[in-house]
């Protein structure tokens, strides 16, 4: 079943084991299950133990590289799959997005970026540790409908703020959404900075950016 299959993601993600990862997105692809929930209920339940266990000193960063690295093989296998659940009508409108400055974690950003994909925006993928400036030249230039930033850490979440006054500098805040999103990212601190869209995960940033076209 769908849940079993999660539960083997997970635990294949948490044991840093690629083939085993691989597998259960292969076994998810044939048996018709459905790979979004696989990847958020799944793989990404299995990274979150695994920061955890980083957080209290049980785990090491080796191991969470080779968390990622699983977690990573076993989304690749998925994309394709992903693509062909795109439905490929029309431009829904424009959306870049980027980890912030001083971040390098991109799972979750790729994560957001295929799923807005298929949802039928045009993304552009500003990377990861992405200085502040960057993000309003981005807007300046390509003019995207909603603007994307992602931060996993305390440390880095606060940029996001220099992304709103930055923007405003500039005299562009009015021209583009801004979207917040990343572990330690909450619905309060969207509000508090200004943001836009609050997005919990890759499903939600496709629903909010959707409704706010
Ligand atoms: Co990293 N790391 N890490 N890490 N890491 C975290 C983030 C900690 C929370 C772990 C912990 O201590 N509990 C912690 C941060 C603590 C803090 O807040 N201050 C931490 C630390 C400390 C570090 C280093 C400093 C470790 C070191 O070097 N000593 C270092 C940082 C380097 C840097 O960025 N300058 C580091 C490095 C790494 C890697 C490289 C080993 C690896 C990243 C690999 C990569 O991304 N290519 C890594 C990983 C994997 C993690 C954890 C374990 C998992 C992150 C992840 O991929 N989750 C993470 C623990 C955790 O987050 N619980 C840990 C899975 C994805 C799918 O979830 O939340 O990223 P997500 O994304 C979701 C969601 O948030 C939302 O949609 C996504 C999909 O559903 N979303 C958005 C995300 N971005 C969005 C943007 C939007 O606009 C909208 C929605």
């Amino acid at each position: 079943t769908q849940e079993e299959l999660q539960e083997k993601g997970k635990a294949a993600v948490m044991d840093f084991d690629d083939e085993a990862v691989v597998e259960v997105a292969e076994e998810c692809i044939s048996a018709g299950l459905d790979p979004v929930a696989l990847i958020q209920q799944g793989f990404t339940a299995g990274m979150n133990e695994i920061g955890d266990q980083f957080e209290q000193g049980t785990l090491f960063l080796p191991h969470v590289i080779a968390a990622s690295e699983a977690m990573s093989a076993g989304v690749e296998v998925l994309t394709p799959e992903l693509e062909k659940l795109s439905t490929k009508s029309e431009n829904k409108g424009t959306i870049a997005i980027g980890t912030i400055e001083g971040d390098i974690h991109t799972i979750g950003k790729d994560i957001v970026a295929t799923m807005l994909k298929i949802a039928g925006f045009n993304v552009i993928d500003l990377g990861r540790d992405v200085p502040i400036a960057d993000y309003v030249t981005a807007v300046k230039e390509q003019k995207p409908d909603i603007l994307g930033s992602s931060a996993l850490m305390t440390t880095t979440m606060v940029l996001q703020t220099q992304v709103e006054e930055q923007l405003k500098e500039a005299g562009v805040r009015d021209s583009v959404k801004t979207m917040v999103g990343g572990a330690p990212v909450t619905q309060d601190w969207a509000t508090k900075i200004g943001a836009d869209i609050y997005a919990e995960n890759a499903t939600d940033a496709v629903v909010k950016c959707k409704a706010a076209m």
